[in-house]
């Protein structure tokens, strides 16, 4: 049986990466900040298949003791998938809150490639798997999406870059791409406003967590010898639009 680690399990993708993981045969050890929400996936998918593990990404020391914590059973990571991020604010770049700003880089960057650091050993050890949530924005730029793009744009670099410095290993890297995902992503990017999250899904059938989590479990179930480098998907309805152009 093999185990896979998903942070930011409580919700969304991760949540659903729980239960594709478990229905494929996988334990998951499943991190986050909600205990409540990490008791309710242990109630429904089974003490044996799902270890919580409570922490703040951004907060190594309670990610540490965790770890250190893990039972036996969950203890060997086969397949990593660095889930946990978010995205705040939809203002120009100018009107930008500098704390939210910080706080997606410890988030989607510092956090994500802190505990890449502190697995690698073990996942090399196992020729893992290592599945990195980036995003549609790492690539096509949109107003408002000035951080939050960095952020994922580094994800996917680093995920190409790890790849090239674990050659030899056997250990895979995979930069997933998803564009328009309805889950609390939108909710927590405008502070709380259920309503402009609502507005910007409707009519649109957007990818569910369910649908990436499918696609995670994929990457992870490839054979041994298949790299899927980088893999974007978006909902039917969402595509390219042009440049803007501002006139004087
Ligand atoms: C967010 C993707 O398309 O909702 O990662 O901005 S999109």
């Amino acid at each position: 049986m093999k185990t896979v680690l998903v942070t930011g399990a409580t919700a969304g993708i991760g949540e659903a990466c729980a239960r594709a993981f478990v229905k494929a045969g996988w334990r998951v050890v499943a991190t986050g900040r909600r205990a409540e929400r990490l008791a309710a996936l242990v109630g429904e998918l089974g003490a044996d298949n799902v270890h919580p593990c409570i922490f703040d990404v951004r907060d190594e020391a309670a990610r540490d003791a965790a770890l250190a914590a893990l039972p036996e059973e969950f203890a060997q990571i086969d397949c990593l998938v660095n889930n946990a991020g978010l995205a705040l604010g939809t203002q120009p770049a100018q009107k930008s809150d500098l704390d939210e700003w910080k706080t997606m880089i410890e988030t989607n960057v510092t956090s994500l490639v802190s505990l890449t650091h502190k697995l690698l050993p073990g996942l090399i050890a196992r020729k893992a798997v290592i599945v990195n949530l980036s995003s549609v924005a790492a690539t096509y730029p949109y107003t408002g999406g000035n951080v939050y793009g960095g952020t994922k744009a580094f994800v996917r670099q680093f995920s190409l870059g790890l790849r090239s410095d674990l050659s030899g290993t056997g250990v895979r890297v995979t930069s997933i791409e998803p564009g328009m995902v309805e889950t609390e992503f939108t909710v927590i990017r405008t502070g709380g406003d259920q309503d402009a999250s609502d507005r910007l899904y409707a009519g649109v059938n957007p990818l569910t967590g369910a649908d990436i989590a499918d696609v995670v479990l994929w990457v992870a179930s490839q054979p041994p010898h298949v790299n899927i480098n980088a893999l974007e998907l978006m909902p039917v309805n969402q595509s390219f639009a042009g440049f803007q152009v501002a006139r004087e």
